[in-house]
């Protein structure tokens, strides 16, 4: 069975105008002064009969915003939040029969241990970096045409400047009962749409705090974590934490299918795209933790939001590993998609709120998709790790 992701742009209809091409392409090429008084004070009462000049012993500005900047970044990069993670020998790639070309042959690969962040990474803490360094991501930036042309056709024309406004990928629910093979269906291009409006203009992220935040692209992921002293994590890193020690099991809990037992992950139930029954709770997003974690203490490694790693995407990456052991993989050096090859893409993890059986098991702990690393959509997130 070939399971598409929700953005297989290969299955796509055959636009033969040059328009329409770019059209898609834009949809988816988103895809202390107090401190001294006081210190001072306490030094006058102990010593009486000593003048203390008001200005001794404070140490110079230098010090004191270096003892600032310390601080603020030990407690943002200390290990609060995340979970140590004893590295070792796994068989990476799909375990059963239900993966697509990409995820086989299974191979043997061996990791260090690191550091993982147990949720993925939620609005207030996203919140912080940007109030901390004013970043602004992708998607509440213009398109420039400059960029989008080196993939588009020779020839395209320059699209109006209204259809490069700054947007992002949303999730409409479809009224009715939709072909599975065109993501355009469900997928809409968002005006305003961004980490704070994740449904577009008029909703947002008030009362949100512990969701995990969308629309984030590659970018905004990998630059957040340097702020926090972190790192994605590389695509093998990744499937080893998500197995939580059940070695070549197809899901982070064993292998019990999704919907069989209790809710275990954030998927979506009933016919996709236009029914979501929602019987794990959530019909969207839901706040980080809200089901059982896997064996390593780490949580929505399946469902919930896709996450960002840090390697590139070659779908015949893991056929040039499958006779030799790969210790700590960083994946393939450039990009390789055939069904899309003037778009480099970025590897996702661990499906979403949206993955249902009948169209895409992205839960499955070998599951890859893939996308450009500008996209950002309603269901991607990520999470960080970092060494020591
Ligand atoms: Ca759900
Ligand atoms: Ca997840
Ligand atoms: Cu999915």
């Amino acid at each position: 069975m070939i399971v598409k992701s929700h953005l297989n742009r290969q299955r796509y209809p055959n636009y033969a105008k040059a328009f329409n091409t770019l059209i898609t392409v834009l949809l988816l090429i988103v895809l202390g002064s107090t401190c001294l008084m006081y210190t001072n004070g306490k030094q006058s009462t102990s010593s009486k009969n000593r003048v203390i000049s008001c200005c001794s012993k404070i140490p110079s500005r230098i010090t004191m915003a270096s003892a600032y900047f310390n601080d603020s970044f030990e407690e943002r990069t200390s290990h609060n939040g995340m979970v140590w993670i004893n590295g070792g020998e796994f068989l990476m790639g799909s375990s059963d029969n239900d993966g697509s070309p990409d995820e086989y042959p299974q191979h043997k690969v061996d990791v260090n241990g690191f550091w993982m962040d147990e949720s993925e990474v939620t609005n207030a803490q996203f919140k912080k970096f940007v109030e901390a360094t004013g970043y602004v991501t992708t998607a509440e930036k213009a398109i420039e045409w400059e960029e989008i042309k080196k993939q588009v056709p020779p020839g395209t024309p320059r699209p109006p400047d209204s259809m490069l406004a700054a947007a992002s990928l949303v999730f409409q629910c479809s009224q009715h009962v939709v072909s599975l093979s065109d993501p355009s269906q469900w997928w809409t291009w968002v005006k305003g749409a961004n980490w704070r409006h994740p449904q577009g203009p008029g909703s947002s992220i008030e009362g949100k705090d512990n969701f995990p935040v969308v629309h984030v692209s590659w970018y905004d992921a990998n630059e957040y974590s340097k702020w926090a002293g972190k790192r994605l994590p590389t695509e093998a890193e990744w499937e080893f934490a998500a197995r939580g020690g059940n070695l070549n099991q197809s899901f982070p809990w064993g292998n019990e299918q999704v919907e069989t037992g209790k809710p275990k992950a954030n998927t979506w139930q009933g016919d996709f795209p236009n029914h979501n029954l929602g019987w794990d709770g959530f019909k969207g997003s839901a706040p980080v933790k809200s089901f059982a974690a896997n064996g390593y203490g780490l949580f929505d490694m399946a469902g919930n939001v896709w996450e960002w790693c840090a390697d590139w995407y070659d779908t015949d990456y893991y056929s040039q590993l499958k006779n030799e052991i790969s210790v700590n993989p960083k994946g393939p050096s450039q990009s390789n998609d055939p069904s899309e090859p003037g778009s480099p893409k970025k590897i996702l993890r661990g499906g979403s709120f949206m993955c249902n059986a009948s169209y895409c098991k992205g839960y499955r702990v070998s599951s890859r998709m893939k996308s450009s690393p500008d996209t950002g959509l309603e269901h991607a997130g990520f999470r960080c790790v970092s060494d020591n």
